[in-house]
């Protein structure tokens, strides 16, 4: 017997939201993957997710970033979540090699529920966020009532556009 998989109404839960990244080898490819491998993660299911976008680097060097938000609900904790993140990470291939480097897959954690989130490991929502084209642009486009058009005017200076 195949067992259905949960649609969103019936995993109880937090609704979060996940940034993903790339500029290193196949980074569309990476970033499509990643959207895959979170929507499957146990006790996690994916309300929606943003287009592709190509976006220059900010703070960074390197080629262009693919980027895109998705929303989920998930019964997982911020911490337990932040976990299945890092491991889809290294499944990519992701290295540090230093601070802002190049890399094959970065996945944030931009909002998790209501409740702002400060430990040493975590800090909800993500404390660049809003300074970030890429971060913004896909996020309004899933969930326009987080974005004001006051935020979205203060990085109108960013390069981004939709794949
Ligand atoms: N950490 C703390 N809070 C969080 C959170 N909300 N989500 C900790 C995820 N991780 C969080 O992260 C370092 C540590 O941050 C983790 O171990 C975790 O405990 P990291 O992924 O190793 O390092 P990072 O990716 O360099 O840091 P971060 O904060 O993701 O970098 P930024 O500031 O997001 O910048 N330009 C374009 N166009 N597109 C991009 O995607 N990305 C960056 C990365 C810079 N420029 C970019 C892009
Ligand atoms: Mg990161």
């Amino acid at each position: 017997m195949t067992a259905l998989s949960p649609t969103p109404d019936t995993v109880p839960g937090t609704i979060a939201y996940i940034g993903f990244g790339g500029n290193l080898g196949d980074a569309r490819l990476a970033v499509l993957a990643a959207l895959d491998a979170v929507a499957s993660l146990p006790q996690v299911a994916e309300l929606a997710r943003s287009s592709l976008y190509g976006s220059s680097p900010v703070d960074a060097g390197g080629a262009d970033y693919v980027n895109a938000v998705a929303s989920i609900r998930t019964g997982r904790s911020a911490a337990g979540l932040l976990q299945a993140l890092q491991t889809i990470e290294a499944d990519a291939g992701r290295e540090r090699p230093y601070r802002n480097a190049p890399r094959t897959l970065d996945l944030d954690i931009l909002l998790f529920g209501d409740t702002p989130i400060n430990t040493e490991r975590l800090q909800v929502p993500h404390p660049r966020m809003y300074e970030r084209a890429f971060v913004l642009v896909p996020l309004a486009e899933i969930a326009p009532q987080l974005v004001s058009e006051l935020q979205l005017e203060s990085v109108r200076g960013q390069y981004i556009w939709r794949l």
